[in-house]
Protein backbone atom coordinates (compact mmCIF):
# COMPACT_ATOMS: atom_id res chain seq x y z
CA UNK A 1 0.00 0.00 0.00
CA UNK A 2 1.08 3.36 -0.89
CA UNK A 3 0.66 5.84 2.14
CA UNK A 4 -1.02 9.18 1.34
CA UNK A 5 1.38 12.10 2.10
CA UNK A 6 0.68 15.68 2.80
CA UNK A 7 3.72 17.96 1.28
CA UNK A 8 4.99 19.88 4.01
CA UNK A 9 8.01 21.59 2.04
CA UNK A 10 8.21 25.15 3.11
CA UNK A 11 10.31 25.48 -0.78
CA UNK A 12 9.16 24.76 -4.00
CA UNK A 13 11.17 22.49 -6.21
CA UNK A 14 13.15 25.15 -8.44
CA UNK A 15 15.06 24.66 -11.32
CA UNK A 16 19.09 24.38 -11.15
CA UNK A 17 20.94 24.90 -14.31
CA UNK A 18 17.44 22.85 -16.55
CA UNK A 19 17.60 20.46 -13.61
CA UNK A 20 14.67 19.92 -10.66
CA UNK A 21 16.49 20.22 -7.40
CA UNK A 22 14.65 20.85 -4.56
CA UNK A 23 15.83 23.21 -1.27
CA UNK A 24 16.27 21.23 2.02
CA UNK A 25 14.54 22.47 5.08
CA UNK A 26 17.51 23.78 6.85
CA UNK A 27 15.79 23.47 9.98
CA UNK A 28 14.58 19.61 9.57
CA UNK A 29 18.22 18.31 10.87
CA UNK A 30 18.56 16.68 7.74
CA UNK A 31 17.94 16.71 3.82
CA UNK A 32 14.93 14.30 3.21
CA UNK A 33 15.13 14.53 -0.56
CA UNK A 34 18.92 14.16 -0.71
CA UNK A 35 18.84 9.93 -1.11
CA UNK A 36 16.09 10.40 -3.65
CA UNK A 37 17.33 13.23 -5.49
CA UNK A 38 19.90 11.52 -7.63
CA UNK A 39 18.11 8.31 -8.10
CA UNK A 40 14.48 9.47 -8.29
CA UNK A 41 13.60 12.97 -7.96
CA UNK A 42 14.45 14.29 -11.46
CA UNK A 43 13.22 11.45 -13.71
CA UNK A 44 9.95 10.55 -11.40
CA UNK A 45 9.07 14.40 -10.60
CA UNK A 46 8.93 15.02 -14.10
CA UNK A 47 6.59 11.53 -14.53
CA UNK A 48 4.30 11.41 -11.23
CA UNK A 49 4.49 15.13 -9.36
CA UNK A 50 6.16 16.11 -5.82
CA UNK A 51 3.75 13.30 -3.84
CA UNK A 52 5.46 10.95 -5.48
CA UNK A 53 8.75 12.27 -5.06
CA UNK A 54 8.24 12.14 -0.96
CA UNK A 55 7.12 8.48 -0.72
CA UNK A 56 10.48 7.36 -0.06
CA UNK A 57 10.58 10.14 2.92
CA UNK A 58 8.09 7.88 4.44
CA UNK A 59 9.37 4.19 3.98
CA UNK A 60 11.43 2.65 6.33
CA UNK A 61 14.02 0.97 3.69
CA UNK A 62 15.10 3.67 1.89
CA UNK A 63 18.96 4.14 3.91
CA UNK A 64 19.02 7.19 6.23
CA UNK A 65 19.56 10.87 4.34
CA UNK A 66 23.21 11.35 3.99
CA UNK A 67 23.80 15.38 4.20
CA UNK A 68 25.74 17.54 2.17
CA UNK A 69 29.02 18.70 4.83
CA UNK A 70 29.79 21.88 3.65
CA UNK A 71 33.24 22.39 4.79
CA UNK A 72 35.59 25.67 4.75
CA UNK A 73 39.17 25.95 4.48
CA UNK A 74 41.13 29.10 4.91
CA UNK A 75 44.00 28.63 2.43
CA UNK A 76 46.33 31.17 3.27
CA UNK A 77 46.84 30.08 7.37
CA UNK A 78 45.37 26.60 7.83
CA UNK A 79 42.82 27.60 10.25
CA UNK A 80 39.39 26.00 10.09
CA UNK A 81 37.77 28.85 7.78
CA UNK A 82 35.69 30.36 10.00
CA UNK A 83 37.77 33.49 10.14
CA UNK A 84 39.76 35.36 7.11
CA UNK A 85 42.11 38.18 7.94
CA UNK A 86 43.73 40.78 6.13
CA UNK A 87 45.66 44.40 6.63
CA UNK A 88 46.05 47.11 4.29
CA UNK A 89 48.13 50.67 4.53
CA UNK A 90 47.14 54.34 3.08
CA UNK A 91 44.70 55.40 0.32
CA UNK A 92 43.31 52.45 -2.40
CA UNK A 93 44.40 54.81 -5.10
CA UNK A 94 48.04 55.27 -3.88
CA UNK A 95 49.04 52.63 -1.87
CA UNK A 96 53.12 52.52 0.08
CA UNK A 97 55.42 50.28 -1.98
CA UNK A 98 55.27 47.59 0.69
CA UNK A 99 53.86 44.02 1.00
CA UNK A 100 50.93 43.76 2.62
CA UNK A 101 48.09 40.56 3.28
CA UNK A 102 44.96 42.16 1.27
CA UNK A 103 43.66 39.08 -0.32
CA UNK A 104 42.71 36.50 1.28
CA UNK A 105 40.93 33.03 -0.15
CA UNK A 106 38.98 30.63 1.05
CA UNK A 107 38.45 26.74 -0.65
CA UNK A 108 34.90 26.13 0.21
CA UNK A 109 34.78 22.02 0.00
CA UNK A 110 31.47 19.46 -0.24
CA UNK A 111 32.56 16.60 1.95
CA UNK A 112 29.13 15.10 1.35
CA UNK A 113 27.47 12.65 -1.05
CA UNK A 114 26.03 14.37 -3.34
CA UNK A 115 25.91 17.96 -5.15
CA UNK A 116 25.88 21.20 -3.02
CA UNK A 117 24.40 24.00 -4.64
CA UNK A 118 26.30 27.19 -3.83
CA UNK A 119 23.30 30.13 -4.60
CA UNK A 120 25.47 33.54 -3.47
CA UNK A 121 28.21 35.27 -1.35
CA UNK A 122 26.84 37.40 0.97
CA UNK A 123 29.51 40.87 2.10
CA UNK A 124 29.37 43.21 4.80
CA UNK A 125 32.09 44.85 5.61
CA UNK A 126 34.98 46.82 3.53
CA UNK A 127 35.99 43.92 1.06
CA UNK A 128 34.93 42.65 -2.17
CA UNK A 129 34.49 39.10 -3.61
CA UNK A 130 37.12 39.97 -6.29
CA UNK A 131 37.48 35.91 -7.68
CA UNK A 132 34.72 33.13 -7.77
CA UNK A 133 32.98 31.10 -10.00
CA UNK A 134 30.18 32.18 -11.53
CA UNK A 135 27.35 32.07 -9.20
CA UNK A 136 25.11 29.91 -9.25
CA UNK A 137 27.09 27.20 -9.22
CA UNK A 138 27.03 23.08 -8.51
CA UNK A 139 30.02 21.75 -6.63
CA UNK A 140 30.24 17.86 -7.08
CA UNK A 141 30.76 16.03 -3.99
CA UNK A 142 34.15 15.26 -3.31
CA UNK A 143 34.93 18.76 -5.22
CA UNK A 144 35.77 22.23 -4.31
CA UNK A 145 35.61 26.02 -4.92
CA UNK A 146 38.21 28.96 -4.11
CA UNK A 147 36.79 32.60 -3.17
CA UNK A 148 38.75 35.49 -3.15
CA UNK A 149 38.30 38.47 -1.01
CA UNK A 150 39.77 41.85 -0.93
CA UNK A 151 40.30 44.26 1.82
CA UNK A 152 39.23 47.62 0.65
CA UNK A 153 39.38 49.63 3.69
CA UNK A 154 40.95 53.40 3.81
CA UNK A 155 40.86 56.64 6.18
CA UNK A 156 42.37 59.73 5.86
CA UNK A 157 45.93 59.65 6.66
CA UNK A 158 45.22 61.00 9.86
CA UNK A 159 42.98 58.24 10.84
CA UNK A 160 44.40 55.98 13.69
CA UNK A 161 45.49 52.42 13.12
CA UNK A 162 41.79 50.54 13.05
CA UNK A 163 40.86 47.17 13.15
CA UNK A 164 37.67 47.03 10.58
CA UNK A 165 35.16 44.22 10.84
CA UNK A 166 32.99 41.82 8.58
CA UNK A 167 31.16 38.99 7.56
CA UNK A 168 31.34 36.90 4.25
CA UNK A 169 28.18 34.58 4.71
CA UNK A 170 28.11 31.68 2.08
CA UNK A 171 24.68 31.08 1.19
CA UNK A 172 24.12 27.40 -0.50
CA UNK A 173 21.73 24.02 0.42
CA UNK A 174 24.16 22.41 2.92
CA UNK A 175 21.26 21.39 5.55
CA UNK A 176 23.58 22.38 8.22
CA UNK A 177 24.65 25.69 7.04
CA UNK A 178 22.69 27.00 4.35
CA UNK A 179 23.76 30.59 5.74
CA UNK A 180 27.49 29.85 6.74
CA UNK A 181 29.35 32.78 8.23
CA UNK A 182 33.42 33.53 7.77
CA UNK A 183 34.35 36.55 9.92
CA UNK A 184 36.34 39.03 8.75
CA UNK A 185 38.64 40.88 10.23
CA UNK A 186 40.98 43.47 8.38
CA UNK A 187 43.59 46.18 9.80
CA UNK A 188 43.94 49.19 8.15
CA UNK A 189 46.63 51.86 9.04
CA UNK A 190 47.86 54.98 7.32
CA UNK A 191 51.71 54.59 7.45
CA UNK A 192 54.14 51.79 7.58
CA UNK A 193 55.67 52.01 10.75
CA UNK A 194 55.73 55.67 11.18
CA UNK A 195 54.11 58.58 10.29
CA UNK A 196 55.79 61.35 8.46
CA UNK A 197 56.37 62.82 12.42
CA UNK A 198 58.08 60.02 13.23
CA UNK A 199 54.66 58.69 15.94
CA UNK A 200 54.04 54.97 15.57
CA UNK A 201 51.53 53.99 13.07
CA UNK A 202 51.94 49.79 13.27
CA UNK A 203 48.56 48.14 14.55
CA UNK A 204 49.40 47.04 18.34
CA UNK A 205 49.67 43.74 19.78
CA UNK A 206 46.65 44.12 21.55
CA UNK A 207 44.78 45.18 17.46
CA UNK A 208 46.97 41.76 16.05
CA UNK A 209 45.58 39.96 18.73
CA UNK A 210 41.32 40.61 18.28
CA UNK A 211 42.06 40.37 14.71
CA UNK A 212 43.00 37.04 14.88
CA UNK A 213 40.26 36.21 16.91
CA UNK A 214 42.11 35.22 19.83
CA UNK A 215 40.98 34.99 23.62
CA UNK A 216 44.01 34.56 25.79
CA UNK A 217 44.83 37.36 27.34
CA UNK A 218 47.91 39.78 26.47
CA UNK A 219 47.95 41.37 30.37
CA UNK A 220 44.58 41.54 33.18
CA UNK A 221 43.79 44.27 35.71
CA UNK A 222 45.84 42.45 38.08
CA UNK A 223 49.07 43.23 36.46
CA UNK A 224 51.42 46.00 37.03
CA UNK A 225 50.93 48.99 35.35
CA UNK A 226 53.03 49.47 32.11
CA UNK A 227 55.91 51.04 33.02
CA UNK A 228 55.74 55.24 31.68
CA UNK A 229 58.95 56.20 29.20
CA UNK A 230 59.63 57.98 25.50
CA UNK A 231 57.94 55.33 23.21
CA UNK A 232 54.56 56.18 21.47
CA UNK A 233 51.94 54.48 19.78
CA UNK A 234 52.40 50.69 19.92
CA UNK A 235 53.79 49.43 22.95
CA UNK A 236 50.44 50.00 25.20
CA UNK A 237 49.37 48.47 27.19
CA UNK A 238 51.52 45.44 27.78
CA UNK A 239 55.19 47.65 28.28
CA UNK A 240 57.02 46.52 30.86
CA UNK A 241 60.63 47.52 29.43
CA UNK A 242 62.39 44.08 29.07
CA UNK A 243 60.90 42.93 32.75
CA UNK A 244 61.11 39.11 33.29
CA UNK A 245 57.90 38.87 34.54
CA UNK A 246 54.64 37.40 32.93
CA UNK A 247 51.39 39.03 32.26
CA UNK A 248 47.80 37.67 31.35
CA UNK A 249 48.46 34.33 30.26
CA UNK A 250 51.88 34.64 29.34
CA UNK A 251 54.18 31.81 30.03
CA UNK A 252 58.09 32.34 31.06
CA UNK A 253 60.29 29.84 29.75
CA UNK A 254 63.84 30.50 28.06
CA UNK A 255 63.79 27.05 26.44
CA UNK A 256 61.17 24.73 24.81
CA UNK A 257 61.15 21.61 23.84
CA UNK A 258 58.89 19.06 21.21
CA UNK A 259 55.60 18.20 23.12
CA UNK A 260 55.34 15.29 21.38
CA UNK A 261 59.26 14.43 20.37
CA UNK A 262 57.58 11.86 17.67
CA UNK A 263 56.77 14.94 15.67
CA UNK A 264 58.12 17.76 14.05
CA UNK A 265 57.99 21.39 15.34
CA UNK A 266 56.38 23.43 12.96
CA UNK A 267 56.70 27.60 12.70
CA UNK A 268 54.27 30.00 11.11
CA UNK A 269 54.90 33.80 10.69
CA UNK A 270 51.58 35.72 11.81
CA UNK A 271 53.23 39.27 10.65
CA UNK A 272 55.89 41.34 10.84
CA UNK A 273 55.62 45.02 12.08
CA UNK A 274 59.50 46.09 12.17
CA UNK A 275 61.57 48.39 9.85
CA UNK A 276 62.30 47.94 6.05
CA UNK A 277 64.51 44.70 5.90
CA UNK A 278 64.01 40.64 6.09
CA UNK A 279 63.93 38.76 9.38
CA UNK A 280 65.84 35.67 10.07
CA UNK A 281 63.92 33.18 13.30
CA UNK A 282 67.18 30.60 14.51
CA UNK A 283 66.86 28.31 16.89
CA UNK A 284 69.66 26.98 18.67
CA UNK A 285 70.23 24.05 21.32
CA UNK A 286 70.31 24.88 24.95
CA UNK A 287 73.86 25.15 26.14
CA UNK A 288 75.15 25.90 22.79
CA UNK A 289 75.80 29.23 20.57
CA UNK A 290 75.20 27.65 17.23
CA UNK A 291 72.33 29.50 15.27
CA UNK A 292 70.24 26.88 13.09
CA UNK A 293 68.19 28.87 10.54
CA UNK A 294 64.16 28.59 10.66
CA UNK A 295 62.93 30.74 7.98
CA UNK A 296 62.94 34.23 6.90
CA UNK A 297 60.40 36.26 5.60
CA UNK A 298 60.49 38.65 2.69
CA UNK A 299 62.09 42.13 2.53
CA UNK A 300 59.02 44.04 1.36
CA UNK A 301 56.34 42.24 3.66
CA UNK A 302 57.86 44.18 7.02
CA UNK A 303 54.39 45.80 7.87
CA UNK A 304 52.39 43.04 7.26
CA UNK A 305 50.30 39.83 8.47
CA UNK A 306 51.49 36.41 6.90
CA UNK A 307 54.59 37.42 5.22
CA UNK A 308 56.07 35.75 2.54
CA UNK A 309 59.17 33.57 2.91
CA UNK A 310 62.16 35.44 1.52
CA UNK A 311 62.29 35.15 -2.20
CA UNK A 312 58.79 34.26 -2.61
CA UNK A 313 55.79 36.47 -3.58
CA UNK A 314 53.19 33.11 -3.03
CA UNK A 315 54.66 31.04 -0.39
CA UNK A 316 54.57 31.76 3.24
CA UNK A 317 57.18 32.43 5.88
CA UNK A 318 57.02 28.94 7.42
CA UNK A 319 58.92 26.25 8.13
CA UNK A 320 58.91 22.85 10.37
CA UNK A 321 62.16 21.48 12.42
CA UNK A 322 62.74 18.35 14.38
CA UNK A 323 64.71 19.32 17.95
CA UNK A 324 67.30 16.92 19.44
CA UNK A 325 66.37 18.51 23.17
CA UNK A 326 65.76 21.74 24.77
CA UNK A 327 66.15 24.39 22.34
CA UNK A 328 65.77 28.09 22.51
CA UNK A 329 64.70 30.73 19.82
CA UNK A 330 66.99 33.80 18.11
CA UNK A 331 65.76 36.77 16.31
CA UNK A 332 68.19 37.90 13.35
CA UNK A 333 71.49 37.05 16.02
CA UNK A 334 70.10 39.75 18.20
CA UNK A 335 67.16 38.65 20.47
CA UNK A 336 66.51 35.28 22.37
CA UNK A 337 64.07 33.48 23.83
CA UNK A 338 66.77 33.39 27.15
CA UNK A 339 66.38 36.52 28.83
CA UNK A 340 70.44 36.16 30.31
CA UNK A 341 71.58 36.24 26.60
CA UNK A 342 70.18 39.99 25.79
CA UNK A 343 71.58 43.01 26.49
CA UNK A 344 69.42 44.72 29.31
CA UNK A 345 71.03 48.11 29.27
CA UNK A 346 68.23 49.64 27.41
CA UNK A 347 65.61 47.61 29.76
CA UNK A 348 67.14 49.56 32.65
CA UNK A 349 68.16 52.64 31.27
CA UNK A 350 64.11 52.45 30.62
CA UNK A 351 62.95 51.86 33.95
CA UNK A 352 63.25 47.61 34.32
CA UNK A 353 63.00 46.84 37.95
CA UNK A 354 64.96 43.42 37.01
CA UNK A 355 65.73 41.01 35.96
CA UNK A 356 65.28 42.10 32.34
CA UNK A 357 65.79 41.12 28.76
CA UNK A 358 62.58 39.60 28.23
CA UNK A 359 62.54 40.61 24.46
CA UNK A 360 60.84 37.24 23.09
CA UNK A 361 57.63 36.18 24.81
CA UNK A 362 54.78 33.26 24.63
CA UNK A 363 51.15 32.90 25.11
CA UNK A 364 48.84 29.99 24.81
CA UNK A 365 47.98 29.63 21.49
CA UNK A 366 43.96 30.02 21.46
CA UNK A 367 40.92 28.98 18.81
CA UNK A 368 37.30 29.16 18.40
CA UNK A 369 37.90 30.07 22.94
CA UNK A 370 39.92 27.32 23.26
CA UNK A 371 43.53 26.56 24.35
CA UNK A 372 45.66 24.17 21.50
CA UNK A 373 47.38 22.34 23.32
CA UNK A 374 51.45 22.52 22.28
CA UNK A 375 51.03 25.72 20.51
CA UNK A 376 52.05 28.82 21.57
CA UNK A 377 52.03 32.54 19.87
CA UNK A 378 56.10 34.15 20.05
CA UNK A 379 55.71 37.80 19.78
CA UNK A 380 59.53 40.21 19.22
CA UNK A 381 60.59 43.24 20.11
CA UNK A 382 63.75 44.38 18.21
CA UNK A 383 66.01 45.64 20.92
CA UNK A 384 64.00 47.31 23.14
CA UNK A 385 63.03 49.96 20.92
CA UNK A 386 59.65 50.15 21.50
CA UNK A 387 59.01 47.10 23.20
CA UNK A 388 55.66 46.53 21.35
CA UNK A 389 56.55 42.64 20.74
CA UNK A 390 54.63 42.43 16.99
CA UNK A 391 58.08 43.31 15.62
CA UNK A 392 57.45 39.40 14.22
CA UNK A 393 55.03 37.14 15.35
CA UNK A 394 55.10 33.60 15.42
CA UNK A 395 52.54 30.48 15.60
CA UNK A 396 54.30 27.49 17.48
CA UNK A 397 53.24 24.61 17.04
CA UNK A 398 54.33 21.05 19.64
CA UNK A 399 56.29 22.89 21.98
CA UNK A 400 56.33 22.62 25.55
CA UNK A 401 58.37 24.48 28.24
CA UNK A 402 61.75 22.88 28.77
CA UNK A 403 62.50 20.80 31.91
CA UNK A 404 65.19 22.90 33.91
CA1 LIG B 1 59.58 46.93 18.30
CA1 LIG C 1 56.97 46.92 15.70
Amino acid sequence: MVPTLTPTLDKEPIAVDGRLSVEPDPGAGGNMLNPVRNALARPLAAALGLTALLIGCAQTSVPAPTPQLFTVENVDSGSDGTRLVFNRIGALASPPAVGVHNRGTLRLHNTGTDTLHLSSLGVDGPWTVTSTPALPTDVTAGASVDVTLTFTAEATLTTPTTLFAGTLTINSDDPGASAFPVTLSGLWQPYPERDPNGQYTEPTLQQIHDAMGWTFALNTASDAAALSGVNNGSNVPINQRGWVHAQGDEVLSAYWQAADAAQPVTVQEVGAWSSSDASTLYRYARGTSTLVKVLTHSATDYQSLFPHADGSTTKFAQASFTPSGAFGFNMDGYEYSDPANNDQAKDRANGCPGPCGQHLRFWPLTAGGQVMPGAYVMGVDYQSMNDDYQDDLFIIRNITPATP
